[in-house]
């Protein structure tokens, strides 16, 4: 039977790209006098690479091939990454500190039904550590994230999404086999993340980013998880058998 749920964070628990996660690099290039702008639409193409110090090195590779990071600044390209990447998790962290960015609908009623039956709960994510607890501190649940008992983010793999490597270290430290497990998701990457590391029962709610992606070998996809009385849900299926 069930004993986890084992979810996905950005797009999944909330809409953080475009709003969260796009802003916080932009503002992160900005200051450090970096002539980089992410539009919606060109996130959108970025966010085929996982990670946000990938996604960087991804960009410069595809559309600043000329860029030569100023050494009097910065040792190398790497470093420069890192230190945007530290900005940019603080401006992130910052933004959902104002409450910027909410639950999606439908995510806290799933969280309280499988707390209070018992259902252990657990996070396999590309974003870092603090990103995930800002984000499950900054909603109306006090100490929300005490409730996952196993939150896996971030660089502790070597492989992020669509490698298997995050969701394998989600099962090893929940200590369930795959097939005790359900995973819940947004994005074809993720997606294929969880079906690498043999998780079958999969559940794809799309966000803003991800509607028009191929979520083969996925139980069930819907457009969100909704709330009762909420019409758009009475649409959809149920996670079932
Ligand atoms: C999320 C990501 C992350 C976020 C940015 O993917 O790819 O890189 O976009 O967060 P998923 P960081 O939802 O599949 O885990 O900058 O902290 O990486
Ligand atoms: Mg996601």
């Amino acid at each position: 039977g069930l004993q986890a749920l084992i979810f996905d964070v950005d797009g999944t628990l909330a809409d953080t790209e475009r709003d969260g996660h796009r802003p916080a690099f932009n503002a992160a290039f900005a200051e450090a006098g970096l002539d980089w702008h992410w539009s919606v639409e060109l996130y959108g193409e970025l966010l085929a690479v996982t990670g946000g110090k990938e996604r960087m090195r991804h960009y410069l590779a595809q559309y600043r091939p000329e860029f030569e990071v100023d050494r009097q600044a910065y040792a190398d390209v790497d470093a420069l990454i890192a230190h945007l990447h530290r900005r940019k998790t603080e401006h992130y962290v910052a933004l959902l500190g104002k409450g910027g960015i909410p639950l999606r609908s439908g995510v806290l009623r799933l969280l309280r039904e499988a707390h209070a039956a018992g259902v252990r709960l657990a996070i396999a994510t590309t974003t870092t550590p603090e990103n995930v607890t800002a984000l499950l501190e900054s909603g109306p649940e006090p100490g929300l994230v005490d409730w996952f008992e196993v939150i896996a983010a971030g660089d502790v793999v070597r492989e992020k999404k669509p490698a298997p490597d995050i969701f394998e270290l989600a099962l090893a430290q929940l200590n369930l086999p795959a097939s005790a497990c359900v995973a819940i998701e947004d994005s074809e990457n993720g997606v294929r993340s969880a079906l690498g590391a043999g998780l079958e029962a999969l559940l794809v709610t799309t966000s803003c980013y991800t509607e028009t992606q191929d979520f083969s070998g996925a139980t069930l996809v819907v457009d969100q998880l909704g709330e009762p009385g909420d019409p758009a849900r009475a649409a959809r299926g149920d996670l079932g058998g």
